[in-house]
């Protein structure tokens, strides 16, 4: 059963945008023991964790950064006219706690969450931590029935662990999440993917059980639309996962991260591509590798939750169609509304 009234951020024209604690779009902060919690369409989530970066850490403190940035957005995407809080209800859930003594520990506290989450219908949109923090969300949304997943991504992030890479680490997440059966390989795409490798193994993997690898050079050849496209067409309508590495884009865009790889996208293409999911069946979403202690000015945070309210205007429309279909949604709900989303989707 949904509230009627949907919760709204604190509008910069109601109240001073300097004021009030930082939560993600200055929406109301909703933790589990709320009352309001299963009324959460969905929920931003933070883990602030990077317990898989074997070198040059610092995205635990991504969503403190992500937070304040995100403080700047205004309610309306003044491109495509969404204004999601009007549609669906979206909450700040808080963090997940972590153990930073150990990886197995925080992997199954990650999982637990999420799962819950899962249990109340609330559509996840975590800001990470780096990028290990895919595989326990991807443990709790893909446990019944195998994901699609678009990834964007510098890096496949399939490698095997070697005797010189913990087994679990951000640059293995997918070879573990295919191994398990979270994610169903011909159903998966990655875009991005650029910069030196090991030995090219992780490729190979690729190739072998049917993941769709689209390298820089072929992005930039043949263009967002074409390439995004084609994603769609792989992922189909059923339940998709959506992950976004900051290190996508061009570190000249987007120096705070971890892992830079030069020569890739620019920053409206990173938001294009994020529109270009509008409509999609999209049961989850994130944001990671965001590191701040390699971008002090802010300027990554500022693009990545400028990504962020995209991903968010993108997972919407599938929402609130689905919504539409029970009454007490409908009635609550008017027509400029409905042709609104409507619209949205037949745009893309
Ligand atoms: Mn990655």
């Amino acid at each position: 059963m949904h509230d009627t009234t949907f919760f709204k951020p604190a509008s910069m024209q109601e109240f001073a945008s300097g004021d009030g604690v930082a939560t993600f779009m200055r929406l109301p902060l909703v933790t589990m023991t709320d009352p309001a919690f299963s009324q959460v369409d969905v929920g931003f989530v933070a883990i602030p964790w990077d317990g898989g970066t074997p070198n040059r850490e610092g995205a635990r403190h991504g969503p403190w950064q992500m937070r304040n940035a995100s403080v700047r957005l205004r309610e309306e995407n003044m491109v495509t006219r969404m204004r999601p809080f009007d549609l669906i209800n979206c909450a700040d859930l808080g963090d997940v706690i972590i153990d930073p003594e150990s990886v197995g520990a925080s992997l199954g506290w990650i999982t637990s969450y999420f799962s819950a989450l899962v249990r109340n219908g609330i559509r996840p949109v975590s800001v990470g931590g780096d990028h290990l923090v895919t595989l326990p969300i991807l443990r709790a949304l893909g446990r019944d029935k195998p994901l699609g997943l678009i990834q964007f991504d510098a890096h496949t992030d399939l490698k095997r662990a070697g005797p010189g890479m913990p087994r679990y680490n951000h640059a293995t997440t997918f070879r573990h999440a295919i191994e398990e059966g979270l994610i169903d390989p011909r159903r998966m795409v990655q875009i991005g993917i650029r910069g030196t490798s090991h030995d090219g193994e992780d490729r190979d993997f690729a190739r072998a059980v049917g993941v769709r690898t689209i390298t820089m050079d072929e992005f930039a050849a043949r263009g967002r639309q074409d390439v995004m496209a084609e994603a769609r067409d792989i992922v189909g309508f059923d339940p998709t996962y959506v992950t976004f590495d900051v290190d996508f884009i061009d570190p000249c865009f987007a120096p705070g991260t971890g892992t830079p790889e030069v020569g890739g996208p620019n920053s409206f293409d990173a938001m294009q591509v994020c529109r270009a999911l509008t409509g999609l069946n999209i049961v989850g979403a994130d944001i990671v590798e965001l590191s701040p202690p390699f971008d002090t000015s802010g300027g990554t945070a500022w693009l990545a939750a400028s990504v962020l309210f995209e991903i968010l205007c993108s997972v919407v429309p599938g929402i609130a169609l689905q919504n539409t279909d029970q009454p007490e949604i409908a009635a609550s709900r008017n027509d400029a509304d409905e042709s609104k989303v409507l619209n949205l989707v037949n745009w893309v």
